[in-house]
């Protein structure tokens, strides 16, 4: 008889820690709507190229941090990248390929961004 009595609390134990467990994942998947500027997911990373005077367009996922650099046909200033994002600056000179600039997770819309003088442009896309 106290076994019996042993099995169900047990029982019930394991279905109110399944039920917890369960309940917090839910609460956790609610929370994936993307808000700008925090950091989640997985980092994407992005390779500037040159076109011409300008950068070409890039296009990044949202909602996941990107990871930006530069290849070899980005010259002279545009190396050096601003992004003013949501009044925040984020700058980097990328003097080789493998220099990184990080950007946060950001919402879905077309982010313009320049080199540091001005010159060159391009527009990073999020989607
Ligand atoms: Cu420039």
């Amino acid at each position: 008889m106290a076994k019996n009595i042993f099995y169900i609390v047990s029982i019930f134990v394991l279905i109110i820690i399944a039920g917890f467990i369960f309940l917090k994942g839910g609460a956790v998947q609610e929370n994936t709507n993307i808000q700008p500027g925090i950091i989640q997911g997985e980092t994407q990373k992005v390779v500037l190229s040159q076109e011409d005077l300008n950068y070409k367009d890039v296009i990044v996922k949202n909602g996941q941090p990107i990871l930006l650099s530069a290849d070899g046909s980005v010259n002279g200033c545009l190396r050096s990248v601003v992004f003013n994002i949501e009044g925040r600056r984020y700058s980097k000179y990328l003097r080789t390929t493998e220099d990184t600039l990080q950007l946060p997770a950001l919402k879905k819309g077309t982010y313009t961004f320049s080199c540091s003088m001005g010159m060159g442009y391009g527009k990073l896309i999020v989607e």
